[in-house]
């Protein structure tokens, strides 16, 4: 009998204190109300902040295989004439092959002894590569962060184009 009561009491003083916030709404209920809002925007931008630096974390780049090392420099002259590169001409399969080591600095100086332009291009890490006209000098400088087999070849169609197609870099 005493646990019926307190039982009715308990639900009472539950209803009435749901009625009294129901009858109020512009006290306490509403005040609640707000703070719940509150919560939800700043859980919101807290979720929103999370997920950016995890996308954040996704879209950058990772970082270069080769920071904190220093490789050697390795430095190549490519002499450009009738004959090619290096006089190409005259070999059989890849002309001229360049062999480094993974994170070296690798240093091409060009020289172009021709009295037309040419180009010096390697795949990959410099698709772009130089442009040179006649009698000009360039150098192409990059770390060989990636390993494998890079193809070296002329973008300007010339008359030897064909003899400027075949050179390789070996990256390992
Ligand atoms: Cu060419």
């Amino acid at each position: 009998m005493t646990r019926t009561i307190c039982a009715k009491t308990l639900l009472v003083g539950f209803l009435y204190g749901k009625s009294a916030w129901l009858l109020h709404p512009k006290t306490g209920f509403e005040s609640k109300l707000l703070r719940t809002s509150e919560m939800v925007v700043i859980a919101l931008v807290a979720a929103s902040l999370a997920a950016g630096g995890v996308f954040a974390v996704v879209l950058s780049p990772p970082p270069s295989p080769c920071s904190g090392a220093t490789g050697a420099i390795r430095s190549f002259t490519i002499m450009v004439d009738l004959t090619g590169y290096n006089g190409s001409q005259s070999h059989n399969g890849s002309w001229p092959v360049v062999s480094v080591q993974r994170c070296d600095n690798v240093v091409f100086t060009v020289i172009n002894n021709d009295t037309q332009s040419h180009g010096f291009a390697v795949t990959y890490y410099s698709n772009a590569g130089l442009e040179l006209v006649g009698g000009a000098r360039q150098t192409l400088k990059f770390q060989a962060t990636r390993t494998g087999e890079f193809q070296i070849y002329c973008t300007i169609k010339c008359s030897v184009h064909y003899l400027m197609q075949n050179g390789l870099l070996n990256v390992t």
